[in-house]
């Protein structure tokens, strides 16, 4: 089925007092992963992906090791990629549900240890990408950094919250200042409730 962009789930300027501002999601939402939407429609068209769900096209069309993918894989992944983004944060803030936090503490030792861990793999992927918190096939919760669109489908990994690191997320706001973002990100922007419906699930 074609690939449509969702709405975001709250206004363009819900974000501006957390950090993200109107004119950000105008690019980031209206125009960057706009164009995935409607890249990836064109390159899928005609092609075994035309009927697929997106989750299909993502993990079928990843090649594996490969240095670079391919174009019906980039656009794919990164349209997953921001759906997941957008709901990943809120207007609200607000704290970590109780089970959810528990899960980090058992698993980075606090829930500090796990903010540093996830900064650290967001400043630490050159070029672009994103960062992630997700369950392992082992049921273990881990941070991961990928290039590019690559996402945790990829590995059989549940993507708990993953951030989005390519310029065009940050550099209006924050302009060359990725950790500042980052920081930005995991204490302001994030729905904690979002994340914990994400392990419920998983
Ligand atoms: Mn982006």
């Amino acid at each position: 089925m074609a690939f449509t962009l969702p709405d975001l789930p709250y206004a363009h300027d819900a974000l501006a007092g957390a950090g993200m501002s109107k004119e950000t999601l105008e690019y980031h939402h209206d125009l960057h992963h706009k164009a995935y939407v409607d890249n990836g429609n064109k390159l899928i068209e005609g092609t075994e992906w035309a009927g697929k769900s997106l989750e299909d096209v993502v993990k079928g069309s990843y090649q594996k090791g490969a240095v670079a993918q391919n174009g019906i894989f980039n656009n794919a992944s990164q349209h997953w990629n921001h759906m997941q983004f957008w709901e990943m944060m809120g207007p609200k803030g607000g704290a970590m549900p109780g089970e959810l936090e528990s899960r980090i503490k058992d698993a980075f030792g606090s829930v500090d240890e796990f903010k540093s861990q996830f900064a650290a793999a967001g400043a630490g992927q050159f070029g672009s990408g994103w960062c992630w918190l997700v369950v392992d096939t082992d049921g273990t919760l881990k941070v991961t950094k990928t290039e590019n669109g690559v996402n945790p489908l990829c590995f059989d990994q549940t993507a708990l919250l993953g951030c989005d690191v390519w310029e065009h997320s940050y550099y209006i706001d924050f302009r060359n200042k990725r950790p500042a973002y980052l920081d930005n990100f995991l204490n302001k922007l994030v729905n904690w409730e979002n994340v914990a419906e994400r392990l419920a699930n998983a």
